[in-house]
């Protein structure tokens, strides 16, 4: 992996302090959850006469006697909490958009340790509720100041419940990114020793979040987006035992689009996804991005993952019957370099409509990269995707910190009627 990333790295990447991680580590043992997980998977809004409605499921942590969140409870309660309900997950998990009148699904971009606009999304857009389902669509650390905090205040949204929110991973929730991006240092410099700890426990939650969401059967959310076919993929071990298989040219003539099936059988559990190998669908769905060229293609620029074209989009949608992609990983400095796909000042953009729907890719963190030790920053909107009401809006409620309340009065954009 060539290490590049979204965009110039602005943080201090000089400092990686080695961690030890253990990349064999196993998930953690499945506990006597299943009640709890059996009773939480309750469809939204889909109580009838015959089945009355559930109770509410219990909340697989205790808060601690005296009230108070200590630095213990945290790091170790709520992070494991956290970490066993993600390992439980499948790779795609599947939402259901809700029929309710208010029912709605919140779908939000990276957010990259931006806390406060976090906490204003989550004003804006309303709390999570029985009713409001929210799809985080990863790189919650590195870059902003408040990555822990942020990731720790998802995370509590996810234990308090686990099916309105939903935490998918982004390619930032590595060892890797996060050792080079910020998250691992801002982490140790906040924390010490502790910190050390700390970390690792989050180490164990990136490699347990899910990798994509299908939502309402129609929509697919990934960070990066799509992914190829592992079935075309030469064997590792050719019939000879010591006979060595040349493979001429392996990538470019070999690529084609992975089904979901393959998707739900990749092993995401690992620290940094794969650039080479056979479990390449990791890698794939948390770094491609798309391009306006068709066909797929290695994504070099990044050196893991692929690009893939409109053609790919419609096939991906057409063979699953979706009609809209979300995906996010461009902010606006990743797109200043992209030829040929829009800028990031409105937080999302529309890059590819084919017959069978469109590709958005959707930014949330707004005024990025801020709180650095640089001046370099965007000035750029931060977006989310509503669906309410077989509706599709592209919401941008928050902006920079002083143009907060103006920018409320923005009207919604409409992606599509689903
Ligand atoms: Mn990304």
């Amino acid at each position: 992996m060539s290490g590049k990333d979204s965009g110039s790295p602005t943080t201090d990447s000089t400092t990686t302090t080695a961690v030890t991680a253990d990349d064999n580590r196993k998930p953690p043992p499945s506990s006597s959850d299943e009640d709890f997980f059996s009773s939480a998977s309750v469809a939204s809004s889909s109580s009838s006469d015959e089945n009355p409605p559930l109770p509410p499921p219990k909340i697989p942590i205790s808060w601690p006697s005296d009230g108070i969140l200590s630095r213990d409870w945290v790091f170790d309660s709520l992070i494991l909490s956290a970490s066993k309900i993600l390992h439980k997950e499948p790779n795609c998990v599947r939402i259901d958009s809700g029929s309710g009148a208010d029912s709605r699904v919140v779908v939000v971009g990276d957010v990259h340790g931006q806390l406060h606009d976090v906490i204003f999304l989550l004003r804006d857009a309303g709390f999570p509720a029985d009713d409001r389902v929210f799809v985080f669509n990863g790189d919650y650390v590195d870059r902003g100041a408040w990555g822990l905090e942020t990731f720790l205040l998802l995370l509590a949204w996810k234990v308090s419940m686990p099916h309105r929110v939903y935490l998918l991973r982004g390619n930032h929730e590595s060892k890797y990114c996060t050792s080079v991006y910020g998250f691992e240092k801002e982490v140790l410099t906040k924390y010490g020793d502790k910190g050390k700890h700390a970390y690792r426990k989050c180490l164990g939650c990136f490699e347990g979040l899910p990798l994509a969401s299908i939502i309402g059967e129609h929509v697919y959310t990934a960070h990066g987006g799509l992914f190829r076919s592992v079935a075309t993929t030469p064997s590792k071990r050719s019939k000879g035992k010591k006979t060595r298989k040349i493979i001429i040219n392996p990538e470019a003539s070999s690529l084609s689009l992975g089904s979901l099936e393959e998707l739900s059988k990749a092993r995401r559990s690992v620290l940094d996804p794969p650039w080479e190998g056979l479990n390449l669908i990791p890698g794939d769905v948390l770094w491609s991005d798309p391009s306006m060229s068709p066909g797929l293609s290695p994504n070099k620029e990044r050196g893991i993952g692929l690009l893939w074209g409109p053609d790919c989009t419609e096939e991906f949608l057409k063979k699953f019957n979706l009609k809209l992609i979300i995906r996010s990983h461009e902010g606006p400095d990743a797109r200043e370099k992209r030829s040929g796909l829009g800028g990031m000042d409105e937080g999302y953009t529309i890059d590819h409509v084919v017959e069978s729907g469109k590709l958005i890719t959707l930014f949330s963190a707004p005024d990025y990269p801020q709180f650095q030790a640089t001046e370099e920053r965007y000035k750029n909107k931060g977006s989310l995707t509503l669906f309410c009401n077989h509706l599709i809006l592209i919401l941008q409620c928050f902006t920079v910190l002083k143009q907060l309340l103006q920018d409320q009065r923005q009207i919604p954009f409409m992606i599509m009627r689903m």
